[in-house]
């Protein structure tokens, strides 16, 4: 596939190789880096998943906004770059364009990653957990851009399902209402991030990278826009029960109500004060929930490239 020479894109250049080779290559978003973990485990973990692509037969591209440029696959320089940057904009499809027109640098949230993916042909992206309907969201209005995202742009993102900081009843009515696949991985539950399940049942199960690829083809073929959300669940030995991890998610709720955190604000100040009360764990969890998204990633991108 040749990119349109108008678009503002910058592919690094293993990227690039890869690209022209009609390799598969796997998307990373760059707000779980800025906003998602603490440095220096931010730069430590992303550095471990392009590995982990790597090491599964495909090229990572890590994606962010620098010098008015999309960044398809950053430099490690780069990387670390904005592992230690202060004041980077967390971007989702209402500001990806202005931060892109007026400068400065971006990290692209999920439905962020998934535009700027489609726009360099990119079929699959791993992440850690995708946005969703937050609890009180029947007064605060506060939906995540990721679920419309996952509606209207054909990627196929692979996340742990969504964080029990969320509504996620409401988060699965809410993509069933978009008419979004949302694929258990290997379990019949809808997984809950650091928890194995969420005690509610996936409307869809599949087993293996290859018939989650058939399917991202099919909807290509049928006309229907969008992507898919495949859930993957965290590993066993990573796990923390939602028994266990429930009380800090409470206690982290409250204190942002407290505050009167809002909007973009909500889901990076939660994801901290977890990781405080939680004293790391849900750091831990964390990381290896990515690693295994990144590794299954890896198969669906090989199965893109090998059914194309
Ligand atoms: N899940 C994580 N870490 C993160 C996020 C989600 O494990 O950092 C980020 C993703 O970039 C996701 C965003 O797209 O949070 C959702 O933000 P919001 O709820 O404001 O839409
Ligand atoms: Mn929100």
């Amino acid at each position: 596939m040749t990119l349109p020479p108008t678009l503002p894109l910058i592919l690094s250049p293993e990227v690039a190789e890869a690209h022209a080779k009609g390799a598969p290559i796997v998307a990373l978003e760059s707000t779980i880096i800025t906003h998602g973990m603490p440095f220096p485990q931010n730069v430590e973990t992303a550095r471990r998943v392009e590995a982990e692509v790597r090491a599964h037969g495909a090229t990572p591209a890590t994606i962010a906004i620098m010098d008015r440029q999309i960044h398809i696959g950053l430099t490690d320089p780069q990387l670390e770059a904005l592992g230690q940057a202060k004041a980077v904009a967390k971007l989702s499809r209402a500001d990806l364009a202005a931060c892109l027109a007026t400068g400065g640098t971006g990290a692209t949230t999920v439905a962020a990653t998934m535009i700027c993916a489609r726009l360099a042909g990119i079929g699959v992206f791993a992440t850690g957990g995708i946005g969703g309907v937050h609890r009180g969201a029947e007064t605060s209005f506060d939906i995540s851009a990721d679920l419309r995202e996952l509606a209207e742009t054909p990627v196929t993102v692979v996340a742990a399902g969504a964080k029990a900081i969320l509504d996620l009843p409401k988060t699965l009515e809410y993509l069933e209402t978009l008419g979004v696949p949302v694929i258990a991985y290997g379990q019949d539950d809808f997984p809950a991030f650091w928890s194995r399940s969420s005690g509610l049942k996936a409307p869809l199960r599949m087993d293996d990278a290859a018939s989650i690829a058939a399917a991202q083809r099919m909807r290509t073929r049928l006309g229907l826009p969008g992507g898919q959300l495949v859930a993957n669940p965290i590993p066993a030995s990573a796990e923390i029960p939602r028994a266990e991890i429930m009380p800090q998610i409470e206690a982290a709720l409250a204190e942002a109500e407290a505050q009167g955190i809002a909007a973009k604000a909500v889901t990076p100040f939660l994801l901290q004060r977890i990781f405080e009360l939680t004293q790391g764990r849900s750091l831990e969890a964390n990381i290896a929930l990515v690693l295994n998204n990144a590794r299954l990633g890896a198969a669906i991108a090989r199965e893109l490239a090998a059914q194309t």
